[in-house]
């Protein structure tokens, strides 16, 4: 089966889940074609997105096959230059926090290249990464970063601790919200996580992607949005508390959550984040319908703006053919009648073409050598350190359009 619809609430396995947002159908974010693959059907699939009216937890109404979207992964951490400045801080942190000796084991779930893992090991921890994507986990083995490939479940955890030991750092990121049985990945991580270990994961901030309208980042691989009062009730059922919280600038927002076994007192901030959502309106359903308005009314804005720009002979291309990206595009129809190419740093990508709307992916070579009028900036989450990279661009009059949270111009 490809596609299952989910008629449970993830967390508390309430039955009452409320769509507030249809994208139609829509190819997966991160399905890049060959040129050869243009002529072949392409597939598409639902894409909704629902609110549970039991516990306030929102979540996908679809959950695709996990081996279709990550057993070839275009998404590579290693290629966008911003997440090795992070990565080393997060290192850095955890280490200094959890007061780690040389020689501890850490472990990363859903490791991608080993980005990660290569900081803690230059900070001479020992490392492991998990990762399922067959590409990308060679690419880590082949970087010298120990990496097994695999999905992380239950049954997994108990393999792997009998071969390597237990870990003192479990961290997975950008990995928790893919997950779709979220009890069978944590029996995993308690039975594997050394008793006075410390789970850290970084996911996504639901407050960060409702007050943004960061729309473009709901997606097939993103399964769960959370906020932190759901995270709360997840980890106390499984016999953990969450120490610490931390809000992170990447990925449009993001918490770092610091997890233990057994029963630990959060620090004020916790408790803190959980009064802003309730502020914020998340635990209510009118806050997405209204998202829902505003992600209607980004579309109708975007579109007129680039129609109108191109009307009027402008050459426009985008910048960073992201995962987001094609959310974008795809939703909006906006192709190679507006769009001329998208530039991306990862080679994977480059030489293939969009997901859905086949605008073709090129090297920054051509955006240097092309002098577009207009470059619409699909990692909108970078784009304080790509404004600022580009700056000799927009000197010489290029233009870039930032879509999210309501599309403007810097010029
Ligand atoms: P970026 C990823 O989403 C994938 P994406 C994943 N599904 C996830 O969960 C989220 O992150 C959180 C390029 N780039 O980071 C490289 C440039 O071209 O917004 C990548 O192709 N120039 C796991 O894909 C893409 O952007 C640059 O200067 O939406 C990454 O986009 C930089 C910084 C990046 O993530």
């Amino acid at each position: 089966m490809e596609i299952t619809n989910l008629n449970q609430c993830r967390i508390c396995k309430g039955s009452d889940l409320y769509k507030f947002l249809s994208f139609g159908h829509i190819p997966l974010s991160n399905a890049f074609l060959k040129k050869e693959q243009l002529l072949v059907d392409e597939p598409f699939y639902p894409l909704d997105i629902c609110f549970c009216h039991k516990c306030g937890m929102v979540q996908l109404k679809q959950v695709v096959e996990p081996s279709i979207m990550f057993e070839d992964y275009a998404y590579f951490t290693g290629a966008s230059a911003p997440m090795h400045v992070h990565f080393k801080e997060m290192a850095s942190t955890v280490i200094k926090k959890f007061d780690l000796s040389n020689g501890s084991l850490v472990a990363d779930i859903g490791s991608n290249d080993g980005t990660l893992l290569k900081e803690f090991k230059d900070k001479h921890m020992r490392v492991l990464g998990i990762e399922p994507a067959n590409n990308i986990a060679r690419l880590a083995n082949d970087n010298g970063i120990d990496t097994i490939n695999e999905y992380f479940g239950a049954n997994q955890a108990r393999l792997i601790s009998s071969l390597r030991g237990k870990p003192r750092v479990i961290t997975a990121t950008n990995v928790f919200a893919h997950i779709n049985d979220l009890d069978d990945f944590l029996n995993g991580i308690y039975f594997w996580l050394d008793e006075n270990g410390v789970f850290v994961i970084e996911v996504p901030y639901l407050a960060e992607l409702i007050k943004n309208i960061e729309f473009d980042t709901i997606y097939h691989e993103h399964l769960s949005y959370f906020a932190v009062r759901p995270l709360v009730e997840l980890f106390k059922r499984w016999g953990m508390s969450i120490i610490e919280i931390e809000q992170i600038g990447v990925h449009g927002g993001t918490i770092r959550v610091y997890v233990v076994k057994g029963e630990s007192k959060p620090s004020p901030s916790v408790e803190e984040m959980v009064r802003r959502e309730i502020e914020l309106g998340l635990d209510k359903v009118e806050t997405y319908k209204d998202f829902a308005k505003k992600v209607k009314r980004i579309r109708g804005k975007l579109v007129s703006m680039l129609k109108g720009l191109k009307g009027d002979g402008a050459k426009i291309v985008g910048y960073g053919a992201s995962a987001k990206g094609n959310i974008l595009l795809n939703y909006c129809k906006i192709g190679t009648d507006i769009i001329d190419y998208i530039a991306d740093t990862t080679p994977y990508k480059q030489g293939l073409f969009n997901p859905g709307m086949h605008i073709p992916v090129v090297d920054f070579y051509e955006f240097y050598a092309s002098s577009p009028d207009y470059t619409l900036l699909l990692i909108w989450n970078y784009a304080d350190a790509i404004l600022k990279k580009e700056s000799e661009y927009i000197e010489l009059g290029g233009k870039f359009i930032v879509p999210i949270p309501m599309p403007y111009i810097v010029e």
